[in-house]
């Protein structure tokens, strides 16, 4: 059995990735393929409770300090990460080291910077990029009780997402109906198992 995939979520806040990543793994298990759901930050761990801390604003740390927690939280989930990709598991991930460089750097913190931590972190085969506009995001549910939720954070953020894109991403339109963003996820999800199938590629490393 070869590898499982590794597939990303990216996009502003409230832009349904947890909805869409969610729907995604159940298809795929329905479908007769090993999947599982990840998310970033994931706030189980030491480090996570503190990300949690900070994110929901009971408690204050530099903006260097929280970048390379965040990318702690990656690096301790690595090991368990290459297992399940082995052992033939597609991943999918709600967040990654996109997040942690478009965040920050829509703090202006050099962008160079930013990535540093994360170079070398398993790299992704797939990112569906949710896109929606800050305007729209913001008449969700829920929005603005996080500390980056807010209109010129979100406009920063989205634009650092679009500058580190390649041919990996998608685009997928965050506005349309749901059914229809999760069977648009499907035929590219379907085009990625079969890209591999026909030339498996071995896990690679981000940014090197
Ligand atoms: N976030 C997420 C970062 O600032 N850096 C990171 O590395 C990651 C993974 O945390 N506003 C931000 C983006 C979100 C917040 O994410 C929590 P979520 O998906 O709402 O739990």
């Amino acid at each position: 059995m070869g590898r499982g995939l590794f597939i990303l979520f990216e996009g502003c806040d409230r832009s349904g990735k947890t909805t869409q990543s969610t729907r995604l793994v159940k298809a795929l298990n329905d479908a007769g393929i090993k999947a599982k759901l990840l998310k970033f930050p994931d706030r189980t761990t030491a480090i996570g409770k503190m990300i949690d801390g900070y994110l929901s604003q009971k408690t204050k740390l530099d903006d260097q300090a929280i970048h390379l927690l965040f990318s702690a939280n990656r690096w301790e989930a690595m090991d368990q990460v290459r297992a399940e990709l082995e052992s033939g598991t597609t991943l999918v991930v709600d967040r990654y080291a996109f997040s942690g460089v478009a965040f920050s750097a829509a703090k202006r913190l050099d962008i160079k910077w930013c990535k540093a931590p994360d170079v070398g972190l398993i790299a992704p085969d797939r990112v569906y990029f949710l896109d929606i506009h800050p305007d729209d995001a913001a008449k969700r549910d829920g929005y603005g009780e996080e500390i980056y939720e807010k209109r010129e954070m979100q406009i920063e953020v989205r634009v650092k997402f679009f500058s580190m894109m390649d041919s990996t991403w998608s685009i997928v339109d965050a506005l349309k109906d749901p059914d229809e963003i999760h069977r648009q996820i499907m035929m590219l999800t379907k085009q990625a198992f079969k890209r591999h199938k026909e030339s498996p590629a071995p896990i690679a490393k981000l940014w090197m």
